[in-house]
């Protein structure tokens, strides 16, 4: 007679838990809501929260990322003309009103357009963000698989690569995948892995809403793996008292 099955021999269930996973972070990431916007470093708000931003040419699909991944439409400036987002966009990400991670949106480079002094200006910006932002956490580069990793990219690489190496997360998401036949999407994710030196490199499409759990679950894992204190309030940069058990 066999036995009926017993509590503890129910065999866990990875793919539900990573769905359940991805729902948890996917909610949590709708909480996002604008929090400032700024031309430059030094008007940026300090704060305790991890950072992460969001990087690459102009065009590429950086607000519309983050307004999917947010499922909030109009929360990031996302437009086809290129050089719709100028200033550096901060999105306060906590529930229940509370802040445990901030997103940020930047302007891309390498639009044609932008006059020469313009363009210089902006990249000193960004890498002096890049290098000196002391919470910036992780950064998601956003490429087009159909262009690939262009000299600015490179760039960007090696201005992150001595925080990655002291430790930052670092992501590459592989834009408008929906572009691209399932074969040269494969391809281009090989291309793009060797170009990122080992780094993490996944297919996104904001139309397709494809990598959209990975990308979040990304995320999460990122902010959840910063958080071991319990950030100060704004009444009072007191330590938090002791937990007893
Ligand atoms: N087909 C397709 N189009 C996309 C996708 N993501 C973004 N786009 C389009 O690409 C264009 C640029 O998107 P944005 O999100 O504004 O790009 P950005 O990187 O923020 O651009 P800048 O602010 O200029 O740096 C828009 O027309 C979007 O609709 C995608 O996943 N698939
Ligand atoms: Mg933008």
């Amino acid at each position: 007679m066999t036995q009926p099955p017993q509590p503890d021999s129910v065999q866990p269930n990875p793919e539900k838990a990573r769905e359940d996973r991805a729902r948890e972070a996917l909610g949590w990431l709708h909480t996002a809501r604008f929090l400032t916007t700024a031309a430059q470093l030094n008007q940026l708000p300090d704060h305790a929260y991890p950072e992460i931003a969001f990087v690459g040419r102009s065009n590429a699909g950086k607000s519309t990322a983050i307004n999917t991944l947010t499922q909030q439409n109009q929360l990031a400036y996302a437009s086809k003309r290129p050089g719709r987002t100028q200033h550096i966009n901060l999105f306060a990400l906590g529930r229940q009103g509370q802040t445990d991670a901030v997103l940020t949106d930047l302007p891309g480079y390498g639009y044609a357009a932008v006059p020469k002094d313009d363009k210089r200006r902006w990249q000193q910006v960004m890498a002096n963000y890049l290098v000196h932002r002391e919470n910036l956490a992780g950064v998601v580069m956003m490429c087009d698989p159909r262009h690939g990793l262009k000299e600015l990219d490179e760039i960007l690489l090696e201005v992150i690569r001595p925080r990655v190496e002291e430790g930052m997360d670092f992501l590459i998401l592989l834009t408008k995948a929906d572009k691209l036949t399932r074969s040269d999407q494969a391809k281009a994710l090989s291309i793009a892995k060797l170009q990122a030196g080992g780094g993490e490199v996944k297919l996104f499409s904001a139309l397709k809403r494809q990598g959209l759990e990975d990308a979040a679950l990304w995320l999460r894992e990122l902010v959840e793996s910063h958080v071991p204190h319990p950030a100060p309030t704004d009444e009072s940069s007191e330590p938090p008292p002791e937990q007893t058990p």
